[in-house]
């Protein structure tokens, strides 16, 4: 039985009247994403066409969904909103602060251990306002969304970019800064620039060695980090549907990595299977009722170019595994060019690392795909050439492969279970040897691998694929291996081929589990106490950011002109710093640790222009805080790519810096800085950037007359006296612009004039 299956049952009544309405004001066949949308108005029924890429749209979305790390920050501004309970269904989940280092067992008591006062925190304020908790161990949140509250038709919103997983069973899932999130239990819409619309037309079918994974890491290469910018993108077609339901998953997490608001597919057979399977036949007789508004119009998919902004068709029958990186997940690279492409680079052959699972890869099907490699190396007397992890993505998966014996295999072949977290794909992974900062290559089905995001070491390659992919390379310990096409040496020295990967798209005998880790909350929460001690390292009650004083900002100073790649990995970095994820003071001095400074091509190392002193980004911050003295960031193009952690703009807010000046923005961190109450500008002439010098001092000439379409005027002063007035673009409307005005959205919520 379904969670909130009320809730799941109104979103399909009220569906039928609203998308047919929607159908007739927008005077077209709809698209899948507009159907939901439309049935999803915060006013209700529809009354108005929006224009794609143009109007702010205000939302009502079903349910809410945050992980632990950034669940602090969340819930932290939450406590200020003056609410007793969640407006909305909404869950925690705990599954980043969880390292992995020795085994499942061990690594999750170590957690306990060490995490204890954040967990105990999340689960005294989950139970205080109704909010449903996953304790450690339960599992990854996109993996234990996907099981147990994503529903065909859905609007959900998560505080984590993954969110967009959920797509794979027909939701719009879209990852959110805590701000966003604290709206929407707040009881207030939600706003969304309406998106934009990428159609991919999947044609074929996978087979042999091809995933669904290979599919998004094709399109990552097609469209790159940011071509999904703004835009939702729906996959259909034949391909589509001959697909499982997890794998279409896969597909959607990774839509985060092209930029894309999400990514969704429509309801049909495979998604019906995965919800029976999961325990809710009861969501799939309702959605059944409805089918065929869970899906695009036929004429949509029969002539897309008319439907879509962009289309895109993939052959499935046609392709090939891919490898994709190292450093961006967007390098695609197909198995067959590796070798080649390996050697051009002078990319280290020799693979250290296999990782499988985390909350992209850690299907049933996955693992048990994977599973069957495995046992070939028993099998056809090899071995394993790389060291080789599992992350498997929640308890019912963990509980299932190891009753169907898979976790046995790979215990067979010297690999290593961890616990059902987040672990290796976010830095909170203790690799031996990493301080050493060798330059070598590992490979693994997650899926980001920007500079030292698995082990905190900058000179690892990490290149994704799928899990049978990786798998086969474990096994080979070889990057230039072609499973498709090369030999291995087996113990007798004869030559052996690996057979193309097998398995289950669900387990034969069902999923099972004892206890999957889940808390509900009280039904009356007044009583419970959450308790923030003062001394804390881990936790600190938020002070509100002061409003603004309604004048032009003079005399700020250049923090750092960051150069090149920055995503919210640079710009708040993880692994480490994860334990700092409730105290905005303490993780404030990894602000920018990580970006390249434009001028001399270091990270943190930035002139402070009060002394002439280098000194590293959060420190000069505090000496220009101190000095009552506004700071600047510049930026080049996708900004604060990656991650939903609003970290990346409340650092900087607390540290002083008053405008993010970039080249372009990925679509959460843009928002992030607005909630704060920042300046997000964007150069009107890009090339504006090379202007910008070391020792430049910026006025906000027209910052009184900021209103929404207008552009503001940054005058930089140079060290010689000259100056430019630079041009910045901004996308506030009159409400952001109230943001800003009050020092941040939470201060508009807390006054209730929001
Ligand atoms: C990630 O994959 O980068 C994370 C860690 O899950 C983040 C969330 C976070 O930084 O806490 C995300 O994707 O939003
Ligand atoms: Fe966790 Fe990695 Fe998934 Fe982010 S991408 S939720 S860190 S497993």
């Amino acid at each position: 039985m379904a969670f909130d299956i009320d809730m799941i049952k109104k979103v399909y009544e009220n569906m039928t009247t609203r998308v047919d309405q929607a159908r007739e004001i927008v005077g077209r066949p709809l698209t899948l994403t507009e159907k939901i949308l439309y049935n999803h108005l915060w006013e209700g029924k529809p009354s108005q066409a929006f224009s794609r890429g143009k109007d702010y749209v205000d939302f009502a979305p079903d349910r809410v969904a945050c992980q632990d790390a950034t669940a602090q920050m969340a819930l932290l501004q939450f406590m200020h909103a003056g609410k007793t309970k969640v407006a909305v269904p909404t869950t925690v989940h705990c599954d980043h602060l969880i390292q992995a280092k020795v085994d499942a067992v061990t690594d999750l008591a170590r957690a306990k251990t060490q995490s204890n006062e954040v967990f105990d925190f999340l689960s005294s304020v989950s139970d205080k306002y109704g909010i449903g908790f996953w304790k450690p161990g339960a599992g990854i949140i996109h993996q234990v969304v996907l099981e147990n509250y994503a529903f065909p038709g859905g609007l959900m919103i998560g505080t984590d970019s993954h969110t967009v997983n959920a797509g794979g069973l027909g939701m719009i899932a879209i990852g959110v800064g805590g701000a966003d999130a604290v709206d929407v239990m707040s009881g207030m819409a939600w706003e969304l620039k309406f998106p934009k619309l990428i159609g991919v037309k999947l044609t074929g079918k996978l087979s042999g060695w091809v995933a669904p994974k290979d599919v998004i890491l094709k399109v990552a290469g097609i469209l790159t980090v940011k071509g999904g910018t703004g835009a939702i993108v729906e996959y259909f077609g034949e391909g589509a549907t001959s697909m499982s339901c997890t794998g279409k998953g896969t597909i959607c997490n990774m839509g985060a990595e092209i930029g894309a608001t999400t990514s969704t597919f429509g309801y049909d057979a495979s998604m019906d299977r995965y919800l029976r399977s999961t325990d809710r036949a009861d969501i799939a007789d309702e959605a059944n009722k409805v089918a065929k508004y869970l899906t695009g119009d036929p004429e949509v998919y029969a002539n897309p170019e008319q439907y879509f902004d962009e289309v895109i068709e993939i052959n499935l029958s046609e392709m090939e595994p891919y490898l994709n990186g190292p450093y961006t997940p967007d390098l695609a690279t197909p198995i067959s060019k590796m070798k080649e492409e390996a050697v051009k680079n002078d990319w280290p052959l020799k693979i250290q690392y296999g990782l499988i699972g985390s909350c992209t890869n850690s299907s049933y099907e996955d693992i048990s795909r994977a599973a069957s490699l495995a046992k070939q190396v028993v099998d056809k007397k090899l071995k394993l050439n790389s060291n080789f992890t599992i992350t498997p993505g929640s308890e019912l998966v963990r509980y299932t492969i190891e009753r169907d014996g898979f976790i046995d295999t790979f215990n067979q072949v010297g690999a290593t279970v961890f616990a059902n977290a987040c672990g290796p794909c976010i830095g909170m992974w203790d690799r031996e040897g990493a301080e050493k900062e060798e330059r070598n290559t590992i490979v693994h089905s997650f899926n980001r691998n920007f500079s030292k995001r698995a082990d905190g070491n900058p000179n690892t390659l990490a290149f994704v694929g799928s899990p049978e992919l990786v798998t086969a390379l474990a096994i080979a310990g070889d990057l230039s291996f072609n499973p498709l096409t090369d030999t291995l040496i087996n113990e007798d020295g004869e030559e052996v081929m690996l057979d193309e990967p097998t398995g289950n798209e669900l387990p034969p005998r069902g999923f099972a589990v004892e206890d999957a880790g889940f808390q509900a909350p009280s039904e009356d929460g007044s009583g419970v106490q959450v308790v923030v001690s003062p001394t804390s390292e881990r936790l600190q009650l938020l002070a509100p950011f002061s409003a603004w004083d309604g004048k032009n900002i003079m005399g700020a100073k250049l923090l750092i002109k960051a150069f090149g790649k920055c995503t919210t990995d640079h710009i708040s970095m993880a692994g480490p710093w994860l334990r700092f994820r409730g105290h905005l003071d303490a993780i404030s001095n990894n602000m920018l640790i990580g970006a390249i400074n434009a001028f001399n091509q270091k990270a943190n190392f930035v002139k402070n222009q009060l002394t002439g002193v280098y000194d590293a980004v959060p420190a000069v911050a505090r000496a220009y805080k101190a000095a009552s003295i506004a700071s600047v960031v510049v930026g080049d193009h996708n900004y604060g790519e990656g991650s939903s952690r609003e970290h990346a703009a409340m650092e900087p807010r607390f540290l002083g810096v008053k405008a993010v000046l970039v080249k372009s923005f990925a679509r959460i961190h843009e928002t992030n800085l607005k909630k704060q109450g920042m300046l997000g500008l964007t150069f009107a002439t890009e090339s504006d950037y090379d202007k910008i010098q070391e020792n430049d001092t910026i006025n906000f000439v027209d910052l009184i007359d900021f209103e929404p379409g207008k552009p503001l005027t940054l005058e930089f002063v140079h060290e010689d006296g000259s100056k430019d007035n630079i041009l910045a673009n901004h996308t506030y409307n009159e409400g952001q612009i109230g943001w800003f005005v009050a020092g941040s959205a939470l201060n508009l919520i807390a006054a209730g004039k929001a």
